[in-house]
């Protein structure tokens, strides 16, 4: 399977659509597939056509985390060096998608397991098939909780709930999941594909610069005092003020009409 067939894409009325496309292996990461990934996301920063990104997987997975096949131990050789394969390939693409000043929604089709599971929560807005479960797989193989795995758990759950999830690898069904905050929403099977492309369109027709500030901000915010955050605010709302889509969302609403931003 070449490179570009790990991950589909499709772009459409501002959505980049990347689909993980292993299904055989519940999309689980191998080389091409990270690279694959990591192209598109920094398709979705150069090319200002592309307006939000929706995530997801092919057929009943989302992602399996790392292809545990690729690495056997079995085949003996020396033990792999775990922190580059992070540092080469997982790690760039997590900064790529928070770094990425447009929105990211994820559509969690199935299980999400691993780093899987991460990558996921790494996203902006996440829905999830009510069938879907996120699974800590790592303390199952020896390992901890990678793909920004430790910080997102302990900042969005906090401590008690991070360690059960990560120490016990039990898996987290889509419902518990947004009641305790880790995703947007748990949605019916069958609507998930239907909701996540609304939701992804309705952001890609959104005032982008704007979006992409305002992402920007509630990400910094967890490490920022009040005073700095203020600042950050004054500054990105200067910028905010000064664009075309400002302009049209204030005279659409005096006009009485929906407005039409084109992401400037
Ligand atoms: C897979 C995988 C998989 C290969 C399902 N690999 N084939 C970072 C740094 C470097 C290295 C290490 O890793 C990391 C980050 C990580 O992500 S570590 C965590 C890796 N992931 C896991 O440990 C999860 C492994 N998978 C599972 O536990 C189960 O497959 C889950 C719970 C996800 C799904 O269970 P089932 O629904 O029962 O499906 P299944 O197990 O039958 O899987 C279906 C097929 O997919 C099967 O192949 P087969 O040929 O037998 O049909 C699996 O072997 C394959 N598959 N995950 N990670």
């Amino acid at each position: 399977m070449s490179r570009s067939e790990t991950v589909l894409s499709a772009l459409a009325e501002g959505v980049l659509t990347l689909t993980l496309n292993r299904p055989d292996k519940l999309n689980s990461f191998n080389e091409e597939m990270h690279l694959a990934l990591r192209e598109q996301i920094r398709r979705a920063h150069d090319d200002a056509a592309v307006r939000a990104v929706l995530l997801t997987g092919a057929g009943r997975g989302f992602c399996a985390g790392q292809d545990l096949g690729d690495r056997d131990p079995r085949k003996g050789g020396p033990a792999p060096d775990l922190g580059h394969t992070l540092e080469t390939f997982y790690n760039p693409t997590l900064r790529l998608i928070r770094n990425l000043e447009k929105p990211v929604v994820c559509a969690v089709n199935g299980v999400a397991a691993g780093a899987g599971a991460n990558i996921a929560f790494a996203c902006d807005i996440v829905l999830a098939a009510k069938s879907a479960k996120f699974i800590q797989a790592f303390a199952k193989i020896g390992l901890i909780p990678d793909a920004g795995g430790t910080w997102s758990l302990t900042r969005i759950l906090g401590e008690p709930r991070a360690k059960a999830l990560a120490l016990t690898a039990e898996p987290l069904l889509a419902e518990k999941a947004a009641e305790w905050g880790l995703i947007w929403k748990a949605v019916e099977d069958d609507m998930l594909r239907s909701e996540a492309e609304t939701l992804a369109r309705s952001l890609a027709a959104g005032p982008t610069l704007g979006l992409g500030l305002t992402k920007r901000l509630i990400q910094e915010a967890a490490t920022n005092t009040l005073d700095r955050q203020l600042d950050l605010e004054r500054d990105a709302q200067q910028r905010a003020g000064r664009s075309a889509d400002y302009a049209e969302g204030v005279t659409a609403f005096l006009e009485k009409r929906k407005a039409v931003f084109r992401g400037e």
